[in-house]
Parts: C-alpha cells; structure tokens; sequence
C-alpha cells in the first residue's frame, strides 16, 4: 500500500564535467529535480525529473516540472492512497494532461518506495532478471572530427559496447566518417539527430546507410511518425524513435506505421516506470528493438535506468554510463562504475540499491519544498 505523509521536492545544481552538445542546444550544469516521496511509516522513495534547463529537448522543463508537481502532480497523489505504483500512474495519467517528466519524477520514487517496503530491488520489483547491464556513451558535439574520433577511441578503449555519437547537419558526414575509421568496422555505431533534419534531407540521410549505423534516432521532428515511416522505408539503416514516443500509445502508433525497428525508452520522458513496462512488452511482442536511453542523470536517475534495462527484452546497450562520465562526484554511494564494459545491477539492495549522500545534496541544493498531505486524507491518517 503507498499511502504518502509528504512529497519532498528539490533542486540541485550539478555542474557537468565538460559541457554535452546536441543538435539544438548545450548543456553545461545540470539543474536537477530530485523527489523523496515519504509514507506514513516514514519510508522514503526517491525520483529524479529528466526534464532540461530549456526546452530544446521536449517542452517541459526544469521550471515547468517544479510548477506542475508543485500544484498539481502532489497535491493529486497525496489526496489518495494505492495499491502499487501502477495505480499512482494511472490516476495521474487520468487526472492531469501532458507533464509526463514532472509525472514521471513523483511516480517513479514510488517505484523505489515500494520495492524498498517489499525488501526486494527495484530490478527484481520490474521483472528484471540481469545481474549486469552493458554500457554506451553518447558523445555530444566536438570541435573537430579528428577530437570526436580521439574521444569514440578512447570510449571503446574504455569498454563500452556502443557508441552513439550526436549529428547535425552540414557536419554529419564528417564527424561518422571520422568516428568509423577510428573505431573499425565492428563496433556498433549510432547516431543521434535530436530531431535535426526535415523530409528534404532523405537524399542525404540516406547517405548515410554507408556508415553501418545500428541505428539511426529521431531524424525529424517528434510528432511526425507519418514521415518517419516515409524515411524508413527507403533507408537500410534502422530508425530508432525517442523524442516521438512519449506514451505506450505512440509506441503503438509506431509500430502501426512502422516508423521505426526501435525505441530509446526513458522513463522519465514516457511517464515513468509503468508506461516504460508497458512500452517494453509491446516491443517485445513486436520484434521491435529497445534500449534505455539516458539524459544526463544523477545516481537517482541511473539507478532507475539500470533496473529498467536488466530487464530481458532490453537487448542493445542503452546511454548508460559510469557516474565518473558526468560528475567530479556523485549524489550517490557506491557511485556506478564500469567494470568490463558493464554496471552492475544493485539487485541484493532493496530499491534503487544505491544511499543518497545526504550531506553533499543539501550543500547543492538550491530550492527544497515540502507538499503535505492534509491529515486524514488518503485514508491512512486516521
Ligand atoms: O537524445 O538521448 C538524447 C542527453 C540530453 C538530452 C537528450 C539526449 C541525451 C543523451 C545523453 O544522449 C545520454 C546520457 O545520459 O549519457
Ligand atoms: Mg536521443
């Protein structure tokens, strides 16, 4: 049973390594959202907000997620108590329109709440079944073909099982043409477009099947599924979806129109870990491909994304990368290593399997909120 006492929301600042590029914007600190969902018992759950500082990724936002768990996505889950997490899901998913990272955030900490109340792992609560998940790294935009070849290089040399490199236009020729005569043939090779190009562009996107991309994801715009499956249809390479699929629904849509053989699940961007599940049978039964995607998370957000991908259908290496990637340190303990290309998944942990360091996150927190339930609601004041 989840029956919330207070839904706890926080911002911090995290500054990055080195700045992430992508076709439509950069990225240099990240402002996080975490939640900490808190039940009458006193046991707590923690979620992470994927949204971004500014919309070039979706609509929603770092400033947007505040303002929707804050007025609407707590105080809608705190007026009640569930059964399991997939209730929380489906109240907010009836209840309020749109707001699915902010959605996600609140739903995906009761996730960790129940499974740490239930004494198992987040992975074993999902139906997940792997010990170890393999790991990619998405390279952002460089100064220079040869820089990004050094760094593709150094990727591999590292262990990583996949390499994904950001595109744009005008520059996409050069920088794959570097990157695969760097690493050779075999290793697997993707490119992401963050929804670069237009229709206009087939001639040249076509082009591009030369490199023996695995995959080529989100070329055009996220609602246009119609033209991705135009695309499709003339490229070798597989299209992979990850902008356009923001519910299982358009997972199914997909499918229908076969705009693509794979999709990039992040369940912070589709409305947490339910429609993540739900998403992840339907490409099962589909011989569509999945892979978990990341969006420069915090421990918090990567220990839900390893225990999503330890599940059995994810079977190509995700945007899953060690902590040491982004930060000079983590908000969590142990931080994620890679050990042989792959993070172990925490599956002899209840929940998340990781401790937030308490102590480092206030003294990056720039905001803290607490939304109460009032006392009697959800049926388990009394
Ligand atoms: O399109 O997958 C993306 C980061 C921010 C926004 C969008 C994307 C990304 C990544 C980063 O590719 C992957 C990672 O977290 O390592
Ligand atoms: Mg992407």
């Amino acid at each position: 049973m989840i029956d919330l006492a207070a839904i706890e929301l926080r911002e911090i600042a995290l500054p990055l390594k080195e700045p992430f590029r992508i076709s439509s914007g950069a990225t240099h600190h990240r402002r996080i959202l975490l939640a900490r969902v808190v039940d009458r018992d006193g046991a707590a759950g923690w979620g992470e907000c994927v949204a971004g500082e500014a919309p070039y990724y979706s609509a929603e936002t770092v400033d947007t997620a505040w303002l929707a768990i804050t007025h609407w996505i707590a105080p809608h889950v705190l007026a009640d108590r569930y059964d399991d997490p997939p209730r929380v899901h489906a109240v907010l998913e009836a209840g309020l329109r749109g707001h699915r990272m902010a959605k996600a955030t609140v739903e995906m900490a009761t996730w960790d709440l129940a499974a740490t109340r239930a004494g198992v792992s987040l992975s074993a609560a999902l139906g997940g079944s792997r010990a170890a998940v393999p790991t990619g790294i998405s390279l952002g935009l460089q100064d220079s073909p040869p820089i990004l070849a050094a760094r593709a290089a150094e990727a591999v040399a590292e262990g990583y099982r996949r390499v994904k490199i950001k595109i744009a236009r005008g520059r996409d020729r050069g920088d794959l043409a570097a990157v695969r005569d760097a690493v050779g043939p075999d290793v697997p090779l993707s490119a992401d477009a963050n929804a670069a190009y237009a229709p206009a562009d087939t001639e040249h996107l076509r082009s591009l099947d030369e490199f023996g991309l695995r995959m080529l994801e989100q070329p055009f715009e996220p609602d246009d599924l119609l033209r991705h499956a135009m695309l499709q249809r003339t490229l070798r390479t597989p299209i992979c979806l990850d902008e356009s699929i923001t519910s299982p629904a358009r997972a199914a849509d997909m499918i229908a129109l076969r705009s693509g053989q794979a999709i990039n699940i992040k369940p912070g961007r589709v409305g947490g870990l339910t429609p993540a599940l739900a998403i992840h049978h339907l490409a099962a039964e589909h011989g569509i491909a999945v892979w978990c995607g990341g969006m420069l998370e915090s421990g918090i957000g990567r220990a839900h994304n390893v225990a999503l991908a330890s599940l059995p259908h994810f079977d190509f290496p995700g945007d899953l990368s060690p902590s040491a990637r982004y930060w000079a340190r983590d908000i969590v303990h142990p931080e994620w290593t890679m050990h042989d290309g792959l993070l172990t998944v925490p599956r002899d942990r209840a929940g998340i399997g990781v401790e937030v360091d308490l102590e480092f996150l206030s003294s990056r927190t720039v905001r803290l909120e607490t939304i109460r339930a009032r006392s009697g609601t959800g049926g388990g004041g009394a």
